[in-house]
């Protein structure tokens, strides 16, 4: 037998959006005797959608912790939001558990859904395995289903138990290593049950495919299936918690969550196969010896106790009131707890094994690692890097007054959520909260609104074009003026020649003979600059060359001041006449879909004015393509919210900015009217 766990150890339940894993945390919890009865998400009643967000929406938009005992052993359980959008805050609750439960559908369609997280599983080599929950109701043969999600699985799944059918209903299972039969009951135990006769032929080959895949990884055992000798459970039993967990091979079990069908054989089989922090430290890097350390792998400013820090404890025991460092920052523990849903409750000191949340680390962020003495292990594991942002919208606080705070705000959501962030757009003057998708972008809002007490205005983002010149053009200014006293007076004659795609603003000085002192050409320049932040068409002005070619001065009235009217007012003349452009920002974009969807991809594009470059294989991606393109930015917006509809959710693309291109004709008069009806409803009170 393997050695009794260490400390408790922690579970994270992951897989799709719907498939059940709040309902089987819930479960867990009841049978476990941890909640007196179950709530039900459709009530948001449950333990794990606890946030105001989370209930509203009826789905998890973020981790929720809690911790139970199971036949005198410990556990935490992390219920991890399914939809993709949300898959960074489950990668971070993935990375610190002992195991995962994969949970799903018996369905061979949304198999394929499965793929992105049993990647990022064995990408990390995280022992895992497969809950297909809603066995009560299904026509899907078990066999099936596997085969479909074994298809994106790079390692080998295997049946421990196959189901028991009346009809299309599943009433029980037989556990194909102690080859014994069970049968639902309903909020009770299964019942032992003699196997029925037309089970055993598919018991059979099922075990007979179980005992071949650990065969794969234990000799001994390969030689008794050569010999035809039985090998006896407790081998079978070492096999699997061995295979599980190094990541060799992946168990599937079955069950019915909101019955609590199969819960029980679920948390059994954990307590005997689910390894203990001992092996969640060596994949990250953390030796077992030494001074106490702590892992974040979730921030949270709650709205009473203020900020969270929750950690797994890799070695103990730490007390509340400890001064941590993560070898940059320093913060003291102020509070030690252990929470359950969105309550908590305050603990002296925690052990190796648990999880629990640290009060007030200030300046500590998540996937930090610390310990007293803040000295961090060399060589561990790499935290997974937040996402490329998929999805824009231009937020604004509903009230002016709240701007300050509304940056503030944004600050903790980001350190909240890595995936989240925002910026100011200097051309378009707004400020973008970019995020994975619109469910994404829309509960951040909500949670500005909720926590944070800043309600904002949210749009679809401006595209920031731009604007340039085809004609070249001398132009001649004089700014003059005489009101009493001093006058104004500047002279300058300018060049203005178009230049190539990104070259941007080149200014010359070409002034000979001390036509304008020196010390005023920089302000004709500056001039010249404030002019192109609004060109003819309404957009900044980019790949233009201004020179300066002559001009005037006087010896009283000339200033820096009239210097730089003089040099916007040329320009000011000189661009409507130069054949102005409109231009487009065009971004190569990458779009990562299996293959099977690879022709969607390429719709998509041309779709949307799009030019496809070519598609290859997606480097480490088995079985997935990448569609190369250039896109126009404007076509952008909801680019991730059609690939993803298209492709189950799965889909995804990366981006950057590449050129910018002309647009004219119809499209450009469109672009331009827009914008100027945008600028005078600005403009009026
Ligand atoms: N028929 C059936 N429905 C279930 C079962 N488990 C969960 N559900 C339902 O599936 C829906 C999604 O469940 P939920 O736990 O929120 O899924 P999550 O998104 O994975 O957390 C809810 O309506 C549940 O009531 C089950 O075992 N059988
Ligand atoms: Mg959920």
């Amino acid at each position: 037998m393997s050695k009794p766990p260490a400390g408790p150890r922690c579970a994270a339940l992951v897989g799709p959006h719907g498939s059940g894993k709040t309902t089987l945390l819930e479960s867990l919890l009841f049978v476990t005797e941890t909640i007196p009865r179950k709530g039900a998400v459709k009530d948001g009643t449950t333990v794990g959608d606890s946030s105001p967000a989370a209930r509203a929406r009826q789905m998890s938009v973020e981790s929720n912790i809690a911790s139970a005992r199971f036949m005198d052993e410990a556990w935490t359980f992390i219920d991890c939001p399914g939809s993709i959008e949300f898959a960074h805050e489950a990668h971070a609750a993935l990375m610190i558990a002992d195991i995962a439960i994969v949970v799903c559908e018996p369905s061979v369609d949304r198999a394929p859904v499965l793929g992105p997280t049993l990647k990022f599983l064995d990408d990390h080599q995280i022992p895992h395995l497969v809950f297909v929950n809603k066995l009560d109701h299904t026509e899907a043969r078990m066999r099936d289903v596997i085969a479909a999600i074994q298809a994106v699985s790079t390692r080998k799944l295997v049946l421990r138990q196959v189901p028991i059918r009346d009809k299309d209903h599943v009433t029980g299972y037989v556990d194909l290593i102690s080859e014994r039969a069970y049968a639902y009951k309903p909020g009770k135990p299964s019942d032992l049950v003699k196997l029925p006769p037309d089970a055993a032929p598919r018991t059979e080959e099922a075990r007979r495919e179980l005992l071949e895949a650990l065969a794969d990884f234990d000799d001994k055992l390969l030689e008794q299936l050569l010999e035809d000798t039985v090998p006896s459970k407790s081998d079978l039993y070492a096999d699997v918690s061995r295979t599980l967990a190094a990541d060799q091979l992946v168990p599937v079990m079955i069950g019915a969550a909101e019955q609590d069908g199969g819960v029980r054989r679920l948390l059994k089989a954990l307590r005997h196969d689910a390894p203990d922090e001992r092996t969640a430290m060596k994949r990250l890097g953390i030796p077992a010896e030494g001074e106490p350390l702590a892992q974040i792998f979730k921030t949270q400013y709650a709205a009473h106790s203020g900020k969270l820090s929750h950690a797994r404890i890799w070695r103990g025991p730490l007390a509340d009131g400890t001064t941590l460092s993560d070898g940059r920052n320093t913060a003291r523990v102020a509070g030690l707890f252990r929470s359950t849903g969105a309550q908590l409750a305050k603990l002296a000191k925690v052990e190796a094994g648990e999880v629990a949340a640290l009060g007030r680390l200030e300046g500590i962020a998540t996937g930090a690692v610390l310990t007293a003495s803040g000295s961090v292990p060399k060589g561990l594991a790499a935290w997974p890097a937040a996402p490329a942002p998929l999805f824009a919208l231009a937020i604004a606080a509903e009230k002016r007054a709240d701007d300050v705070k509304l940056s503030g705000a944004l600050q903790r959501l980001a350190e909240e959520d890595g995936s989240l962030s925002s910026h100011h757009d200097p051309d378009t003057g707004e400020y973008l909260l970019w995020g994975q998708g619109e469910m994404h972008l829309l509960v951040a809002a909500d949670r500005l609104k909720t926590q944070y007490n800043v309600p904002v205005v949210a749009r679809p983002p401006h595209v920031p074009y731009k604007e340039t010149i085809r004609k070249p053009m001398r132009q001649h200014a004089r700014h003059k003026r005489q009101s009493g006293g001093h006058g104004q007076f500047a002279d300058v004659t300018v060049e203005i020649r178009p230049l190539e795609r990104g070259q941007g603003f080149v200014f010359e000085d070409r002034i000979v003979g001390g036509a304008i002192p020196r010390n005023f050409i920089p302000s004709v320049e500056e001039g010249i600059r404030e002019y192109l932040k609004k060109g003819p068409l309404g957009f900044p002005v980019v790949d233009l060359a201004a020179t300066l070619v002559d001009g005037q001065f006087h010896a009283v009235d000339s200033s820096d001041a009239a210097f730089k009217v003089a040099g916007a007012l040329a320009m000011r003349e000189a661009m409507p006449n130069c054949n102005p452009v409109l231009l487009e920002p065009i971004c190569k974009v990458s779009i990562a879909v299996p293959s099977e969807h690879t022709s969607k991809a390429q719709r998509i594009v041309s779709g949307r004015r799009g030019q496809i470059l070519g598609f290859d294989a997606k480097p480490g991606w088995p079985g997935w393509d990448e569609v190369h393109a250039h896109l126009p930015q404007a076509e952008m917006h909801d680019l991730i919210v059609e690939l993803r509809s298209l492709t189950m959710g799965i889909g995804t693309f990366s981006w950057a900015f590449d050129h910018l291109a002309e647009v004219t004709g119809k499209a450009a008069e469109r672009v331009v009217a827009q914008a100027n009806e945008a600028q005078q409803k600005k403009a009026a009170p």
